[in-house]
């Protein structure tokens, strides 16, 4: 496989400044010919050839200028077609054919349910027409699009300019995209399908369409996805200046898609999984995703489609910054309307749940084979790079530059990068000179040029804490020094190769030994909480006036996508938990002490000892579940275990079943000690009346639900009547999802496997709940290998439907512990089967789950050996796509 470098990039030798492009859409063949206006760049040689991309065509016809290009004149091979000799002002006109309903890859054009769809990045329109398939060439587009009356909705980007019916019977419809964009943003959408619909004037007057696409039948399940949309539309405009450039935005559901959802302009594609939503059928963490991900492909049509990026290497440009953008749409959604400390409560849950999210999944990637930079330096497949740096360590990145900035600093640095970019195809150096521009004329005399290592170099950076107190003078001195071992690509390189430090905002605060909050100065102002910057390997900062060793609240906020290394004791853990008035950290000091209880258990498991809670830990936790001041959602959040993921990161090496033993103790142990607690709290926090996705009820379900699992882990006999009549009476998703799983994992009787059957039968005709439910057996506690091969049998299961993979297939290889993990290894057996059966329907979505044994290395012994073993059979494969090959032998390497 070749393998592409960023340094190698050079610009494209031609502007194709216009492209026309007509389908005839038929699903077993559809021909496309496509027109596109090439001019020759100022600069090119007068020799260079146009060369495009295409995969999985039929050539039919090429022509210059209205005249067959004569054999001698072009060339074509497996993945180009070059064009030589051209006029330096041509019309280019390829005519080519595709198989819509043959493929499998859901790449390009393709059929599901009976419609079509496309999706084209990274690379996929060169699976549509030759084209140069980049995102530096940038085209206004025209659009025709013929077909038969099955399918009389037809959707491309922009606007409607004409609509007719042909002689023979058939509709076309013209679209013109007034906005010059890359391929990757073209989309087409031909089928049956209804819409739910409304105007909206943007700030600046203009009358504005929204619609919601949907399956007939399923417009009733579009409302909130509608109402998600307006209320990014105006988010954008009040919190960011910026307004929707077209008269029309369009989202349409389909159900078999790769990813969440596409930003295709004007014409976003979505997952089915994040439009359609009610009461009944979607959970509180449904609703929350729609609109995040609404949020996410709204706002990329400024970061991302206005302005979009010179290469692939510069994903995050647009990704980091997008989602930077959604979290924050998201934290002001669910703080709104709220007092001043609801809100700052609420803004903290968000806060922790994404960064719950990054070290379930950045972590570990930064410290794996497939390690690189937010702007990776090289790949062999560009879709293997949609990962959780370039996403969440991207957005990571941006928050910093947001706090080193300011709200007004960053605005200020957004304005100047509209100004000088919109319209261009640029890079993530370009954004940073943006903001930098503002920063330097903040803080004469600093820059960002220690900053810009975010972008170079690969790795989680550790930050080591030292805090000395001199009761003479009564001052503090806290010293922060940072380290980042070589990761991934970066230990292959040269010699002499050494990690430059980072720029760190390290958010601090300091509490007495009775938990009040310290005042320090710094940078002139007295505060809570002092930004620290820290931009060499070692720095030190005094506080004042303090008269003893104080107890560091470290990282508030998470300022910074690092670890922190830091002694605490157990009880200065216990008092931050208590005590600590930034809600971030107070939750942190919780983790840590449950991670610390939970490790101490998995060593006695595996060292074969009884396990034993502590008692100060058992405290620690009855007093946030009786924090009156803490509301529900924070509680939920404060309450909950380390993920076996994040826990698996501390582990010197990796034993996945002892660790999910010791997280079952702990948590049937605290259902136990606290039964009466957690009792109250099931109790308290019921939402009866109509259902509401709001924050505060959600927060309330999402305590209870959690109180039942530990009750139910307990194994109290009235714990099981609570779920059974749970179960029996929710009025929402959330709920009867929470009984339910209660009861199958730890439930008793015929009850649990009788509901799970009748659930089925009322569900089976709603695919995104039949997902539900094969995910909650796939991660089920008594599923092993054997009964995963079961369920794949269900006439229901299908490797093809990428939901219903991650349903069943992906939820057992990652979210099983036990089944998956199994010393025999037929888990790892199961999953190079599930790789490869994969592989051969749809590359992108094989080399996801391929990345499931990414740190096999790390494991123990008894478990290493058959991961490699695995790793190593799919490796062998013969026929691997270029997807997985990069993943297993860079697993290997
Ligand atoms: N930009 C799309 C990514 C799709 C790429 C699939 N290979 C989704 C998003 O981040 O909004
Ligand atoms: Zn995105």
């Amino acid at each position: 496989p070749v393998t592409v470098y960023r340094k190698d990039y050079q610009p494209y030798p031609y502007d194709i400044p216009h492209v026309a492009l007509a389908f005839d859409l038929a699903p077993e063949a559809t021909e496309v010919r496509c027109v596109m206006q090439v001019q020759r760049k100022a600069d090119a040689s007068a020799d260079a050839a146009l060369v495009l991309d295409g995969e999985d065509l039929e050539l039919v016809s090429v022509a210059v200028d209205g005249q067959p290009l004569a054999a001698d004149r072009y060339h074509q091979s497996e993945h180009s077609l070059a064009l030589y000799g051209l006029p330096a002002d041509a019309s280019v006109e390829i005519v080519s054919r595709c198989k819509p309903a043959a493929n499998s890859t859901l790449m390009g054009l393709y059929v599901s349910g009976g419609n079509f769809f496309t999706q084209c990045e990274a690379e996929g329109f060169r699976r549509i027409t030759w084209f140069a398939d980049r995102p530096d060439v940038m085209s206004r587009y025209r659009v025709t699009l013929r077909a038969e009356p099955a399918y009389p909705v037809l959707l491309s980007n922009g606007n409607l300019v004409a609509s007719r019916q042909l002689p023979d019977g058939r509709n076309e419809v013209e679209w013109e995209d007034p906005f010059p964009k890359p391929c990757y943003l073209f989309a087409l959408v031909a089928g049956n399908l209804t819409h739910r619909e409304t105007t909206v004037k943007t700030a600046s007057g203009r009358d504005v369409l929204l619609q919601v696409y949907s399956d007939p039948g399923a417009e009733t399940k579009t409302e909130w996805a509608l109402d998600s949309l307006v209320r990014a539309l105006r988010w954008d405009e009040t919190r960011f200046g910026l307004e929707l450039d077209l008269d029309r935005f369009m989202v349409v559901a389909v159900h078999d898609f790769n990813m969440g959802a596409m930003e295709n302009k004007g014409l976003n594609i979505f997952n089915a999984a994040y439009v359609l939503a009610d009461a009944e059928t979607a959970t509180d963490a449904n609703y929350e995703g729609i609109e995040s991900v609404i949020g996410h492909e709204y706002f990329h049509n400024w970061t991302g489609n206005r302005v979009t990026c010179r290469d692939w290497f510069q994903l995050s440009l647009k990704e980091g910054l997008t989602v930077f953008r959604d979290q924050e749409f998201s934290a002001d959604m669910m703080a709104q309307d709220m007092d001043e400390a609801a809100a700052a409560s609420a803004r903290a849950v968000k806060r922790i749940d994404d960064v719950v999210t990054l070290r379930a999944a950045q972590f570990p990637e930064d410290a794996g084979p497939m390690a690189h930079p937010i702007r990776p330096d090289s790949y062999q497949e560009i879709g293997n790079f949609y990962t959780a740096t370039v996403y969440e360590k991207g957005a990571e990145v941006i928050r910093m530059q947001h706090t080193l900035l300011g709200e007004a600093g960053f605005r200020a640095g957004m304005d100047e990068y509209f100004r000088r970019h919109d319209g261009q195809a640029v890079t993530c150096d370009d954004f940073v000179a943006a903001m930098e521009s503002v920063y330097v004329r903040q803080h004469p005399g600093r820059d960002l040029a220690v900053f810009r290592n975010w972008y170079r170099q690969a790795g989680t950076p550790r930050v080591t804490v030292k805090l000395e107190h001199d009761a003479a003078t009564r001052r503090v001195t806290v010293t922060l020094s940072q380290d980042c071992q070589p990761v991934g690509v970066e230990k292959k390189a040269p010699a002499g190769f050494v990690k430059a430090p980072y720029h760190i905002p390290f958010a601090i605060g300091l509490l007495d030994r009775e938990g009040r909050a310290l005042p320090l100065r710094h940078e002139g102002a007295e505060r809570e909480t002092a930004l620290l910057e820290l931009t060499t390997q070692t720095q030190q900062w005094h506080f004042d006036g303090i008269d003893a060793l104080p107890v560091p609240s470290l990282l508030r906020d998470f300022s910074a996508p690092v670890i922190v290394d830091y002694d605490w004791t157990d009880a200065e853990l216990a008092l931050l938990s208590a005590h600590d008035s930034n809600p971030f950290a107070r939750w942190e000091a919780g983790q840590e002490l449950a991670t610390r209880q939970i490790l101490s258990l998995a060593d006695a498991r595996q060292a074969g000892r009884t396990l034993h809670a502590d008692p100060a830990f058992i405290d620690a936790w009855r007093a946030l579940l009786t924090d009156p001041s803490l509301d529900a959602a924070y509680r939920a959040r404060a309450l909950a275990l380390p993920s076996e993921k994040t826990l698996a990161e501390r582990m010197q090496a990796v034993d996945p079943p002892a660790l999910a033993v010791a997280r079952d103790f702990l948590r049937a142990e605290l259902g136990r000690q606290l039964a009466a607690e957690f009792r109250q709290a099931f109790d308290d926090n019921q939402t009866p009346g109509e259902y509401s996705p709001a924050p505060v009820p959600a927060g309330k379900r999402a305590l209870k639900n959690l109180a039942l699992s530990h009750l139910m882990a307990a194994g109290e006999h009235e714990a099981q009547r609570l779920a059974e009549q749970q179960y029996e009476h929710a009025g929402n998703m959330t709920d009867s999802m929470a009984a339910l799983s209660a009861l199958i994992n730890y439930g008793q009787g015929e009850f649990p496997q009788q509901a799970l059957a009748a659930f089925y039968d009322k569900w089976q005709d709603n695919a995104l709940v039949v997902d539900k439910w094969f995910a909650l057996q796939a991660a089920a506690r008594y599923t092993t290998v054997q009964t995963a091969r079961e369920l794949m049998k269900h006439p229901a299961f299908t490797l093809r439907n990428p939901n219903r993979a991650r349903a069943l297939v992906f939820q057992f290889c990652l979210n099983n512990a036990r089944g998956m993990h199994h010393p025999d290894g037929t888990g790892y057996a199961f999953w190079a089967e599930q790789v490869l059966a994969l592989d051969a329907l749809n590359p992108e979505i094989a080399a996801r789950l391929a990345r499931a044994l990414d740190n096999w290395s790390r494991f123990v012994p008894a478990l290493r050996t058959p991961m490699q073993a695995a790793l190593q059979q799919v490796r062998g494969h013969e026929g691997l796509s270029r997807n997985v090959q990069e993943i297993v032998s860079k697993a290997l390497e």
